[in-house]
């Protein structure tokens, strides 16, 4: 009896398992998620291109700095050393952003561009 039990809870675990590991690869096709790194003073990579309903997250190793969007539509509160912040972007389109400290709109100093596809 015992056996039996300890067999069918491999099984049920083997089978979330495999559950689990289909579900992550149908949200790869449609989704990813993007990393930008924060250091003083600029944003790595400066261009980051990601599928359209990607996640993008920030994180900040040193310094304080914001992400903030040239058209103002969305910004990150002021970021300090080991923060993040994320924002998911829907429509495919070039989102330019910028550090509030130590760049300006239009790609000046610390700034980038997240450039969402299809
Ligand atoms: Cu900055």
């Amino acid at each position: 009896m015992r056996i039996k039990r300890t067999i069918i809870v491999a099984a049920v675990a083997a089978l979330l398992c495999a559950a689990a590991a289909l579900s992550k690869d149908k949200g790869k096709a449609s989704q990813e998620k993007g990393k930008v790194t924060i250091t003083n003073n600029k944003f790595e990579p400066k261009t980051i291109t990601v599928k359209a309903g990607s996640e993008v997250t920030w994180e900040n190793k040193e310094g304080s700095h914001t992400v903030t969007a040239d058209d103002g539509s969305w910004t990150s509160s002021t970021l300090t050393a080991g923060q993040t912040y994320s924002h998911k972007f829907d429509k495919p389109g070039k989102y330019p952003y910028y550090c509030t400290f130590h760049g300006a709109k239009g790609g000046h100093n610390m700034a980038g561009v997240v450039n969402v596809t299809r």
